[in-house]
């Protein structure tokens, strides 16, 4: 437990020492609106099919926001949820189950938790079952005021397993005007969910010969979720409430799509190993300030453990004491060394890739090129690969026994 806490004390004083950084708390007191997409992958962004744009709406936003384009999912077999633990508590899953489920009592460091604690309200929206992924009980341990599930909607978009994006996103954006501010509002998507088909009406781009395929059907449904975001824009402005909001949204997973053919064609060109290992973990994360400064894409990695420390970090509430793991990303002069690390224990600083062996023998581990996939010397990654194989178990460590109620208790009078 000791070493757990010395090790997340140096996370905390890593972003305790970006407190001087600019942007650091360059948005106080700004609402926060947080979208996690469904099965939102980096690779459809900027993309056109047969001269149509697949994203138009993303692309504008894109236009006038901070795009990470070098940005991961760190998700393993808790999917969704734990995009969900990622974004908003920063620590890594567990190997097998989802820490929503096995862990939903645990003491954490949220960021709903933390904004209220600076006056903020905090609520999230998925219209589907509240008790799925074990939701009602984690987001009452996550402190959110309160959790507009599929009860809380009118179900006047049927689609798929719930409602539409399109109807999601409007009625969220209603609670939003009712809602005092400053106000953190965390959305989950739902339409984009696989095997994606939509019913025909919905189905707006001309995919060619790739229509009814489970490509041609993923393209159709994160162009109509791209639709249902930018409504949701128009909204927001019209309402009052995008000039005083940092509006982000991130993609939760990838698309269980294992076939590369179709990826290969869309994207028109072979794709090599690392390509592929690419497009599999990358996901969009855009961010959109109340000024539309910094706009423009950055290259440096970062990865969804990042989303609270980056937002914390924009609002000026330090982080020096959380145990989190993540780092601030939207800061003047990225992070020397900067990891992302993922739950098999591989992990990328955008140079290289790191691929631990499965049989546990550092020998028989490999040390990539990120970019072109070419072997190099196993030393280039060695010291990155036990760092990578620390924050895991710390992570773990920190979850399977519940050491935050530990270590507050500790830090008591
Ligand atoms: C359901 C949704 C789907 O509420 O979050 O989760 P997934 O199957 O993608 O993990």
């Amino acid at each position: 437990a000791a070493a757990a806490k010395n090790w997340f004390e140096e996370r905390g004083s890593v972003r305790k020492q970006l407190e001087s950084d600019k942007l650091f708390g360059k948005y106080k007191g700004s609402n926060v609106i947080l979208i996690q997409l469904e099965a939102f992958q980096n690779f459809v962004i900027g993309q056109k099919i047969n001269g149509q744009e697949v994203t138009p709406n993303m692309n504008k936003l894109i236009g006038e926001s901070v795009y990470f384009n070098r940005f991961y999912h760190q998700t393993s077999q808790g999917r969704t949820s734990d995009a969900d633990l990622a974004a908003n508590i920063s620590l890594q899953p567990l190997q097998s189950g989802s820490v929503f489920i096995t862990n939903a009592h645990n003491q954490f460091d949220s960021l709903p938790a933390t904004l209220k604690d600076e006056g903020y309200a905090a609520a999230v929206f998925h219209a589907y079952e509240g008790g799925f992924w074990n939701r009602n009980n984690m987001y009452a341990n996550m402190q959110y005021d309160y959790f507009y599930n599929k009860k809380d909607f009118q179900m006047d978009e049927p689609l798929g397993w719930s409602l539409g994006d399109e109807s999601f996103f409007q009625q969220s954006v209603d609670a939003m005007t009712k809602e005092k501010q400053p106000f953190y509002s965390f959305l989950i998507s739902l339409s984009s969910h696989h095997p994606y088909s939509l019913p025909a009406s919905y189905q707006k781009l001309n995919v060619g010969d790739m229509q009814g395929t489970i490509f041609g059907d993923y393209l159709q449904s994160v162009h109509y979720v791209d639709s249902a975001l930018g409504l949701m824009i128009e909204r927001l402005k019209k309402e009052g409430l995008w000039d005083n909001s940092i509006f982000l949204f991130y993609g939760d997973h990838d698309n269980s799509i294992n076939d590369w053919e179709p990826f290969e064609k869309f994207l028109g060109k072979p794709l090599t190993d690392m390509d592929r290992q690419q497009i599999l973990k990358q996901i969009p994360f855009v961010v959109h300030l109340p000024d539309s400064a910094n706009a423009g894409i950055r290259k440096e990695v970062g990865g969804q453990l990042d989303i609270a420390p980056t937002i914390l970090h924009l609002l000026g509430i330090s982080t020096a004491d959380k145990y989190m793991i993540g780092t601030p990303l939207i800061i003047e002069k990225p992070l020397e060394g900067k990891k992302v690390v993922f739950r098999n224990g591989s992990y990328t600083d955008g140079s290289v890739w790191y691929k631990p062996s499965p049989d546990g023998i550092e020998a028989n581990s490999q040390c990539l090129s990120a970019d072109t996939g070419e072997k190099l010397d196993l030393n280039a990654c060695t010291g990155g690969g036990e760092e990578a194989r620390t924050e895991i178990n710390m992570s773990d460590l920190v979850i399977k026994y519940d050491l935050i109620r530990e270590f507050r208790k500790q830090q008591k009078p």
